[in-house]
């Protein structure tokens, strides 16, 4: 069975968990040791550093097969299980979702994690500038859902991904507003997937056994 190790609140973790979920691949999960109270949470672990040079999870092994970064092993899932693909179906259509997902990975997430370093050094204009930021972000995913059910084409790593950032931008204070109407919408049709009210139910119950403020969550 393939062996994914992650950390019980890992972004990036929870993509890949998620992933599997959806097509239905069996994983054995093994979460690094983790301190939610530091601003250095994540232990250390062997395999994870002698295979991610960068000392971070998500890490794949699949026999001899040793991947890292959450959407190199995406990708890897898409190809292992096709038939229940997490990218749309056009060319351009998947074009978009890809440049979208690296966009909320690379751009906006460590964005909405300046609100935890924020929690260790407050700043009141750093605040304002990073809830600001996090309003522009849900904005943006109003406009790029438009009318449509998902964001590009149909259920896809990118909504699996825009659902995690803005589940961490509500544990971290900044739930998305009410004035969202059409993401309000598709907030309640990503977390009513299986697999996405698994991972998020167990991240939200590790929260929540920390005695640390959960966000609405349906679950
Ligand atoms: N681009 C990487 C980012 C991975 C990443 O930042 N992982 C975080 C956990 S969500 C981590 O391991 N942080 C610990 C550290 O950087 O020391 C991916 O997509 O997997």
């Amino acid at each position: 069975m393939m062996k994914v190790y992650s950390g019980p609140l890992s972004f990036y973790g929870a993509k890949v968990l998620i992933a599997a979920i959806e097509k239905d691949l069996p994983i054995e999960v093994e979460f690094l040791g983790f301190d939610l109270r530091s601003p250095t949470p994540y232990g250390r672990n062997d395999e994870v550093d002698r295979i991610n040079p960068k000392h971070q999870v998500p890490v794949l092994i699949d026999g001899p097969l040793e991947l890292f970064d959450s959407t190199v092993i995406a990708e890897y899932f898409e190809d292992l299980a096709p038939g229940k693909p997490l990218w749309p179906v056009t060319i351009r259509d998947r074009a978009r979702a890809r440049l979208l997902e690296m966009k909320i990975d690379e751009i906006w997430f460590p964005k909405i994690l300046r609100l935890r370093d924020l929690r260790w050094k407050p700043d009141a204009a750093e605040l304002a500038e990073s809830q600001a930021v996090v309003g522009a972000f849900y904005q943006g995913l109003e406009e790029t859902l438009g009318d449509r059910d998902f964001l590009v084409a149909g259920f896809s790593n990118v909504d699996i991904a825009a659902y995690l950032a803005q589940l961490f931008a509500a544990m971290l204070g900044e739930p998305m507003p009410a004035r969202f109407k059409a993401l309000q919408a598709w907030r309640r049709r990503v977390e009513a997937r299986p697999s996405v009210s698994k991972v998020c139910g167990d991240m939200l119950d590790y929260l929540a056994a920390a005695k640390f403020p959960v966000p609405q969550f349906a679950g």
